[in-house]
């Protein structure tokens, strides 16, 4: 009503819109009814028709999209039992000890949340998850679990899917009552970038749980893990589910000469720590796929002796080799492995899920599953593939060249775009080697979310400026380094083993004093009575506790957010090539607006500019014509 009142408005059309032009013009508010659903989408695929989706970046006119097939199962029929109705049987640690005691391998399905995130920059919307779960759950229970939530998805489903991530979970959870439902967080970063109050990460994994999460995946992107002890007895303490904490690979442990701290030893004391600390279970997190075959055999059998837990193993396919590493994981005594449907795999997602199935016939750790079934699902996601392509890293083939710089698979995808968004797109073969280099000036450290970040930031920033590492420390002090470089400078993401570099602290730094000890001990806790009402009150259309969750890790990104969600509605329920390119003149597209509830949506057609820029856009809704005015930003 507001905004469609000031945009009609001839001063806003010229242009000449001020704050005291809205002050000054009471009948603004003179709303009608405010707007219907159907009319906030409208306004949404006419700004798209128009305007493009900011996302975007090329639009490919002559793109044709096949569309997806959803293999079939029966809506009728219960769900067939899975892993979540044996935990809830057993409860977890006799449940942990079921899993030691298969001796099958157990998978875990990783293309609604890691898959895309490696390949399509987390961009996958609910909708495009949601039409296959039911029918996954129903015909695949037999699966471990499903990683589904956590990372990027979190903070990437806000701010450029404007979907909420809480929702997007309720809805999987409803579609898979049967199945594990796993996420990865961050430790004491959560699923963000920075350090957070104790009390607030708490508050995190409590509704997590309650909306849906049986497994935490918890990690600390330095492997401190004096870092996870807060997340860890969150888990424990405050929920039914496991607490699966990770080690992050990093380096080659087989070539201890060259990768000095990344050795055997390091690895079975952090595993041995994160089981006295209370973890049911263990993953190794490769997150950038540098374990080769030789070193899993070595580690998986080292860590089957060093702890009693399951032991979950992820990797990503960057190198090319990753199916190899499995088979050697499985032969050392690996529990669980982390797979993607076919067509959401291999570069710098993880292995073929399908691929891997048929590799393990005949094996004596076989888990049978049926392949024709599995092939379907990717099927399906080859085509929703398509939607995203302007988010496809356009890596053709695995590299080798990841055990060089290590940037990991989740990062990959993200990085290309970065380069090109700060203008270094034909200097990426640069940006890869200083990501490298900057790796170590911080003294060889971790690289996973938010650390590997810090490291691109680094990178990007020696890239744009021209530097070498040896600029850095003599031109150091005339150098005013990204934030994030300061901030992990000062220890605001934790310590990494034997701690940084001080020559290189000291010159990022410029005599600020670093800290050494664990930085959410410096947060204060959060008021949450009082601050969850102050947020109330400045959201009035928030969707509860979950939305003021959203809104404390990434406070600009839910404004954004919420401002869209103001002016569009839900725009999830948008079909996925209309979101990202809106309509061609004649297409029709079916909009399911609420339970029930459908609407058929045309293009007829968009008028030029008037003289104030704007474009008339003239649908057809359920038949009947319907024109909305949006202004041309080109
Ligand atoms: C990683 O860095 O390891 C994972 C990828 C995270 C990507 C998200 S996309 C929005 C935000 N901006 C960034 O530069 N990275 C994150
Ligand atoms: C994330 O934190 O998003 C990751 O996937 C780290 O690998
Ligand atoms: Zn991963």
């Amino acid at each position: 009503g507001f905004l469609l009142n000031v945009i009609s408005h001839p001063i806003f059309q010229r242009g000449e819109a001020r704050v005291s032009f809205i002050e000054t013009h009471p009948e603004l508010f003179n709303f009608r009814k405010p707007q219907d659903r159907s009319t906030r989408v409208l306004n949404y695929l006419a700004d798209v028709i128009v305007n493009g989706n900011p996302e975007v970046k090329k639009k490919d006119d002559s793109k044709f999209f096949r569309t997806p097939v959803v293999p079939p199962f029966d809506t009728y029929a219960p769900y067939p039992a899975g892993n979540r109705d044996r935990m809830k049987e057993l409860g977890r640690e006799k449940f942990a000890q079921w899993v030691l005691d298969q001796k099958s391998i157990l998978y875990t399905d990783t293309t609604f949340r890691d898959g895309h995130q490696s390949l399509l920059a987390t961009r996958v919307r609910t909708q495009d998850l949601q039409k296959v779960a039911e029918g996954f759950a129903k015909n695949h229970p037999e699966l471990f679990s499903m990683e589904v939530w956590g990372g990027a998805t979190f903070d990437v489903s806000m701010r450029f899917l404007y979907e909420s991530p809480w929702k997007r979970l309720a809805a999987l959870r409803e579609a898979m009552p049967n199945m594990l439902l796993q996420m990865l967080f961050r430790g004491s970063n959560a699923v963000g970038y920075s350090a957070y109050p104790d009390n607030l990460i708490e508050k995190f994994v409590e509704k997590s749980w309650e909306s849906g999460i049986d497994i935490f995946r918890i990690f600390d992107s330095l492997n401190w893990p004096e870092a996870m002890k807060v997340s860890i007895r969150a888990v424990r303490e405050r929920t039914d589910a496991i607490c699966e904490a990770a080690i992050c690979y990093t380096g080659d442990m087989l070539d201890p000469a060259k990768h000095k701290k990344y050795n055997l030893q390091y690895y079975l004391d952090l595993a041995r720590q994160l089981e006295d600390e209370g973890a049911h279970m263990l993953a190794i997190k490769d997150m950038a796929g540098l374990l080769k075959p030789l070193a899993a055999d070595v580690l998986v059998r080292e860590l089957k002796q060093a702890v009693s837990i399951p032991i979950h193993l992820h990797t990503h396919d960057t190198a090319g080799i990753q199916a190899a590493t499995y088979l050697k994981a499985i032969d050392a005594g690996v529990d669980i492995v982390d797979c993607a449907l076919g067509a959401l795999s291999g570069l710098t997602s993880q292995p073929n899920f399908n691929s891997v199935v048929a590799m393990m016939q005949g094996h004596e750790r076989e888990c049978p599953i049926n392949l024709s079934s599995l092939n379907a699902y990717s099927n399906y996601w080859e085509d929703v593939r398509e939607y995203y392509y302007p988010f496809e890293s356009g890596m053709k083939a695995g590299s080798a060249e990841v055990y060089e710089n290590e940037i990991p698979g989740g990062q990959y995808s993200n990085l290309k775009p970065q380069a090109i968004a700060t203008g270094l797109g034909d200097k990426f073969e640069t940006l890869k080697k200083n990501y490298s280099v900057a790796n170590q000036l911080f003294g060889d450290i971790v690289k996973v979310t938010p650390s590997s970040k810090v490291v691109g930031d680094m990178a990007i920033f020696m890239t744009a400026n021209n530097l070498t590492a040896d600029d850095v420390m003599t031109r150091g002090e005339s150098l005013s380094f990204p934030e994030s470089v300061k901030e992990l400078m000062k220890g605001i993401l934790g310590q990494p083993v034997g701690g940084f570099p001080e020559d290189v602290q000291k010159v990022i730094l410029k005599g600020e004093e670093p800290i050494t000890g664990r930085p959410n001990e410096h947060l204060k806790p959060i008021d949450f009575e009082a601050d969850f009402a102050a947020f109330q009150e400045k959201y009035p259309l928030n969707d509860g506790f979950e939305d003021y969750l959203s809104y404390q890790m990434y406070p600009k990104v839910y404004e954004e957010y919420y401002k869209a969600n103001e002016q569009y509605g839900d725009v999830s329920i948008i079909p996925t090539p209309a979101f990202f390119y809106g309509l061609k003149e004649n297409e029709e597209i079916l909009i399911n607006i609420e339970e029930g509830k459908n609407i058929l949506v045309r293009l007829l057609f968009k008028s030029e500019p008037n003289e104030f820029g704007m474009r008339t856009i003239t649908f057809e809704l359920n038949g009947q014509s319907r024109q909305v005015q949006v202004r041309d930003r080109a």
